[in-house]
C-alpha cells in the first residue's frame, strides 16, 4: 500500500449534478506524504471543484480516488475528518471564542498547541492583542475579524489537528507577500510528513513546490516542477508573466 496520507486521482471525472459538460475530466496524480503538489490554472478551471472531491463534498462521476490507498468510499466519513484538513477558499469561522474555531476538529488540543498553530500561521500577534486573547470572541462568519486574519485562523485550525493530507485552496491570497512567504516557511516542519496540496493564484506562492499541476479547463495540461514548466508549458508561462 502506497503511505498512509497518499492522496491518489485515477482518471477522474467529474460533472455537478444537472450540468451538460463535466468540470473535470481525466484527472490522474497522487500527491505524496512529505511532498508538496501544487495547482495552479485560471479562474473557473475546477482547482475548487478538484479539491473538494477529496473530503467528499461530492463524489467523482467515473474514475476513483483513492487515501493511502484505500477508496474514498470504503474509508468513511469519521476516518476523513480525522486524517483530512481541508483549508477552504472562503474560510469560514463560527460564532464562538477563537478557542472553539481552533478545536473544531481538534477537541483534544492544549491551549499550548492552540498557540503554537496561532504561532505558525502567524496569528500570535493580533490574538495577543485582542482581550481574552484565546477566549476572546468571533462574531458568526467572523466578521469582527479581517479576510487575511480569517484565514491565517482556518490555517491555524488546519494544522491544530496534525492532519496527514493538508487541502490549502488559495489559502494565502489574502496575506502579503512577506506574510505569505514568512507563514509557508513556518509550515514547513509541521507538514513535513504530510501530503500537502497547494491551490494557489500567485506563482511565487509554489515555485517551491515538488510537482505543479497546471489544470485547464479541467485538465491537467502540464505538470512538472517550476523550472520544468518554465520550458515546457506555454499556458505555465503565460500565468508566470500575467
Ligand atoms: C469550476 C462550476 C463553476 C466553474 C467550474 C464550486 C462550483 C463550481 N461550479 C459549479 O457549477 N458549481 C459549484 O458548486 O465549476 O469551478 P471551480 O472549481 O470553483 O474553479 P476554480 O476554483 O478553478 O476557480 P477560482 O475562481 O477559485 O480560481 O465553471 O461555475
Ligand atoms: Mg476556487
Amino acid at each position: 500500500l502506497p503511505e498512509p496520507g497518499t492522496v491518489e486521482f485515477k482518471d477522474v471525472t467529474f460533472g455537478y449534478p444537472g450540468a451538460e459538460a463535466p468540470v473535470l475530466s481525466g484527472i490522474s496524480f497522487t500527491a505524496k506524504p512529505g511532498q508538496t503538489t501544487a495547482i495552479i490554472g485560471s479562474t473557473g478551471a475546477g482547482k475548487t471543484t478538484l479539491l473538494n472531491l477529496i473530503p467528499r463534498l461530492y463524489d467523482a462521476t467515473e474514475g476513483e480516488i483513492l487515501i493511502g490507498g484505500v477508496p474514498l468510499k470504503e474509508l468513511g466519513r469519521e476516518a476523513i475528518s480525522r486524517n483530512i484538513s481541508a483549508v477552504p477558499q472562503r474560510p469560514y469561522l463560527f460564532s464562538g471564542t477563537i478557542a472553539s474555531n481552533l478545536r473544531f476538529g481538534a477537541q483534544d488540543a492544549s491551549d499550548e498547541e492552540l498557540w503554537e498553530a496561532l504561532d505558525i500561521a502567524q496569528s500570535t500577534d493580533f490574538v495577543t492583542e485582542r482581550e481574552g486573547q484565546l477566549e476572546s470572541t468571533i462574531s458568526q462568519g467572523g466578521t469582527n475579524v479581517s479576510g487575511g486574519q480569517r484565514q491565517r485562523l482556518c490555517i491555524a485550525r488546519a494544522l491544530a489537528a496534525k492532519p496527514m493530507t493538508y487541502l490549502f485552496d488559495d489559502s494565502f491570497s489574502a496575506l502579503d507577500v512577506n506574510t505569505d512567504a514568512k507563514l509557508r516557511a513556518a509550515l514547513a516542519e509541521p507538514t513535513k510528513d504530510a501530503a500537502v496540496i497547494i491551490v494557489a493564484q500567485r506563482v511565487s506562492t509554489i515555485t517551491e513546490a515538488d510537482q505543479i499541476l497546471v489544470l485547464d479547463h479541467g485538465e491537467i495540461v502540464a505538470r512538472g516542477t517550476h523550472e520544468e514548466l518554465l520550458e515546457s508549458s506555454e499556458t505555465y508561462q503565460e500565468i508566470v508573466t500575467s
